[in-house]
């Protein structure tokens, strides 16, 4: 059965049990069917229309729809011979009444809905359409779960939320920031935003450090209330994901607990943009509540066909004065309309016949007063799916076209700054390129390239009218100032020392520990607690012991680094290095003129001495024979072979000596008798030249 796992969707909305019961009997797998109609060019094809009147979005939506309808009828190549009635029905924001009149619509030989306008009913709808085959054309359900492989007959003529929170998640990104606070309205297009958002955000290495839900019917107080837990956690970047016609409470009741001020992120989802968009000029009221938000709008690209339309549309709005401006769920709401005229076009040309039939499964036999038996399903309900699937046209607000997971082609959104009395467009963001300042259009032509060098916005002025970046957290403890120990000593003041107050201590630990926060690249608000009397030094190991049982959080002193105390808290890098030492006993020694001898034992000394004789007499044996210098009386030669050649200076003598041990004959340091010693050089010369 086709509704086993999707009845089980419907039940998330308790207010909704009743139409999931009724839903549950549409349930089947064959179909008995019987033709009640068989004209190919019919006079009039009727569409359904469902949406609230009364909303941000049904305000547009009315006079869009309006409008699309009488271009269609005036339009001789769409629908020549046919008039196009649009059947509008008010949803009038339940979830209840608009399942009913949904319900209803389908009595009415409807052909397509356009709408629903809520995801809500948009999920409890999609079950009805798939079983009497009328697809759903939605201009406004952007919840990214009402996917198009459990509603095949649900279209979404707007962009997915999904997107919408990609480009969120890239904001956040491009920003540095890694939690944020949802706040979002506690239904089904709230709820699928927001896992999209997570969903996109954890992709970005960044999380929904807290998500803050309220009914759709909250009233101030339970707003108020969770404003209050939001401010309290360590994120200051917040994301409202609400309706348009209850958002701005949001942040009127921010602004009242001063959480537009300098150091909040806000960043807000195109419901606010909708509303920016319908009441112009938008009252100042208004605008000094959301001064320095973020706000995506959903991108749609200038044409002459838009400009056309907007003149239009202002005229109008000066003739009746209750319409709204147009926003862009109005443009999509015309799309929806030509693109139903386009695609029954051609379901026409093609020989399609608009026929409708009976569920013969639906008497009322058994004492059923709900003359479900008036349902009708659509027989060219799969091919007239399959033409609006194949649409290819430019509408209002851009090329219509679907890809292969059933989205509109070229998701885009502008990203706003709202700042003064107007707003700022700070760069754009599309599925193609991501961040980026030029308009999608333009890069559609280039190449895609979403590289994090290339990702660009231009600057924003936050809250607190500051264009430095918000740092998007503060210390979770926000509030409470850290309680930080210090031993209120006797001795020792230089290291620290109380001043005159409790709250006021010096010392050169203080400077450090002061210095440490002050890198810290966010405030950390501390309280000083002296301990102990003043009299007598602190215990030390007590001053510790009351960090690990957390009455202190922290304690600053000079505190030495012991095994027993790492074992109960953790201690910062020593600031005063007394490196690894070893204590050993000092022996007395006697200086005496011959403490030079010391390095070296004695037997160390007649080893050198050894030495020295053993060389000289080695240099003799090889040298006596060929070398002049080494022969003559003995005496002669033994001071030779201690001493070197005799000669006047002492120093060449010796040169002499060694590069003859060194190199093997070679050279010679050629001793110059008459040299003066200042001015002496030395020749090197070749033996054998
Ligand atoms: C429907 O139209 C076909 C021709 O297209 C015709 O043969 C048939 O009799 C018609 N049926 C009814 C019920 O009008
Ligand atoms: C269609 O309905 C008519 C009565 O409205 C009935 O006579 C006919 O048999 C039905 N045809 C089919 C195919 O069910
Ligand atoms: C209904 O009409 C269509 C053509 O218009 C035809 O193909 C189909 O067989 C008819 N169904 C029944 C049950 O008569
Ligand atoms: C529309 O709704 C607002 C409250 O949301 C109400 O004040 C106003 O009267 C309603 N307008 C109509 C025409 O129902
Ligand atoms: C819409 O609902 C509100 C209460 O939710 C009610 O006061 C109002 O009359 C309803 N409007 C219509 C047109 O049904
Ligand atoms: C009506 O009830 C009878 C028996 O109670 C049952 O056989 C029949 O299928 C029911 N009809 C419908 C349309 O539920
Ligand atoms: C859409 O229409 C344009 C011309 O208007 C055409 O160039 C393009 O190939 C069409 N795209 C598809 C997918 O049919
Ligand atoms: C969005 O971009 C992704 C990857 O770049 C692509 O797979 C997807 O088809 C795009 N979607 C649309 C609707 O353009
Ligand atoms: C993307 O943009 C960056 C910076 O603008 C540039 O350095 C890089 O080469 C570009 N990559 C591609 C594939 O165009
Ligand atoms: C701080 O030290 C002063 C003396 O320098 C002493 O008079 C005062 O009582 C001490 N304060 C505390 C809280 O111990
Ligand atoms: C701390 O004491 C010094 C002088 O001892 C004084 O200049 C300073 O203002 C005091 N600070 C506080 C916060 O009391
Ligand atoms: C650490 O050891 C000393 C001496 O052994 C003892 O007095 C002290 O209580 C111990 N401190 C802790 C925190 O265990």
């Amino acid at each position: 059965m086709a509704t086993g796992s999707a009845g089980f969707k419907v039940m998330r909305s308790i207010r909704l049990f009743a139409v999931c019961f009724l839903v549950g009997m549409f349930a089947t797998t064959g179909r008995g069917q019987n033709n009640t109609s068989n004209s190919s060019v019919p006079p009039v094809v009727n569409v359904g229309a469902l949406f609230t009147f009364n909303s941000t979005i049904g305000r547009a939506a009315t006079l869009a729809i309006e409008f699309a309808v009488e271009d269609v009828n005036k339009d001789a190549s769409v629908l020549s011979g046919t008039k196009l009635n649009v059947i509008k029905q008010d949803t009038n924001c339940s979830g209840f009444l608009g399942t009913i009149e949904a319900l209803q619509l389908m009595e009415k030989d409807v052909v397509a809905i356009i709408g629903p306008q809520s995801s809500g009913i948009g999920h409890v709808i999609s079950h009805v359409v798939n079983e009497l085959h009328v697809p759903l054309l939605s201009f406004a359900a952007t919840d990214p779960t009402l996917s198009s492989l459990e509603y095949p007959y649900f279209i979404r003529t707007i962009h997915s939320d999904y997107f919408q929170m990609n480009a969120i998640a890239d904001i956040v990104q491009y920003y540095g920031w890694r939690k944020v606070t949802a706040i979002f309205v506690d239904d089904d297009y709230g709820r699928g935003g927001i896992s999209a958002l997570g969903d996109a955000l954890a992709s970005r290495r960044a999380e929904i450090s807290y998500k803050a839900a309220f009914p759709p019917d909250a009233d101030i107080n339970m707003i108020s209330d969770l404003l209050v837990k939001v401010n309290l956690m360590e994120s200051r970047v917040f994301i409202v994901h609400v309706n348009p016609d209850s958002g701005l409470t949001v942040f009127s009741i921010a602004k009242k607990m001063g959480m537009m001020n300098s150091g909040y992120v806000w960043i807000a989802t195109d419901w606010l943009a909708a509303i920016l968009d319908s009441t112009k000029p938008v009252d100042p009221n208004t605008m000094s509540l959301i001064q320095g938000v973020v706000v995506l709008h959903q991108h749609t690209a200038d044409s002459d066909l838009k400009t056309r339309f907007i003149s239009r549309w202002n005229n109008k709005i000066k003739s009746s004065s209750t319409s709204s401006s147009l926003n862009t769920y109005g443009m999509y709401a015309y799309d929806s309309v030509w693109l139903v005229a386009h695609a029954i076009d051609q379901f026409l040309r093609q020989g399609g016949e608009i026929v409708f039939s009976k569920d013969s499964r639906l008497h009322d036999a058994n004492g059923s007063t709900l003359h479900l038996a008036a349902l009708k399903g659509f027989g060219g309900g799969d091919q007239l799916l399959e033409q609006l699937l194949l649409a290819n046209f430019t509408g209002l607000a851009g090329h219509i076209q679907f890809d292969s997971d059933r989205n509109l082609i070229h998701p885009a959104y502008d990203i706003i700054n709202i700042g003064g009395t107007g707003s700022r467009l700070i760069g754009y963001w599309s599925n193609y390129s991501h961040l980026s300042v030029v308009a999608p259009e333009i890069l559609y032509g280039k190449p895609p390239n979403i590289s994090t060098s290339s990702q660009q916005l231009y600057s924003v002025i936050w809250p607190g009218e500051t264009a430095m970046k918000p740092r998007g957290w503060v210390f979770p403890n926000n509030g409470k100032p850290l309680r930080i120990g210090v031993p209120n000593k006797v001795s020792f003041k230089q290291f620290v020392s109380n001043n005159s107050g409790a709250d006021n201590v010096s010392g050169y630990c203080i400077d450090v520990f002061n210095n440490a926060i002050n890198l810290l690249p966010y405030p950390v608000p501390c309280s000083f607690i002296l301990i102990g009397d003043g009299w007598t030094n602190p215990n030390y190991d007590e001053l510790v012991n009351m960090v690990a049982q957390n009455y202190l959080d922290a304690t600053v002193g000079d505190i030495a680094i012991v095994r027993n105390r790492t074992r109960i808290v953790d201690f910062t890098q020593p600031y005063a290095e007394s490196g690894l030492v070893i204590v050993a006993p000092v022996k007395k020694m006697n200086s005496s003129a011959w403490a030079f001898l010391k390095p070296f034992t004695i037997e160390m000394w007649c080893v050198t001495g050894a030495l020295f004789l053993f060389v000289g007499a080695v240099v003799w044996i090889l040298e006596h024979r060929m070398n002049q210098d080494f022969r003559g009386s003995p005496r002669q030669q033994l001071v030779t072979i201690c001493w070197g050649k005799h000669c006047e200076h002492p120093w060449t003598v010796r040169a002499d000596h060694l590069a003859v041990c060194c190199t093997n004959y070679q050279l010679k340091l050629h001793c110059e008798p008459n040299i003066n010693p200042h001015s002496s050089t030395a020749f090197l010369r070749d033996r054998r030249a």
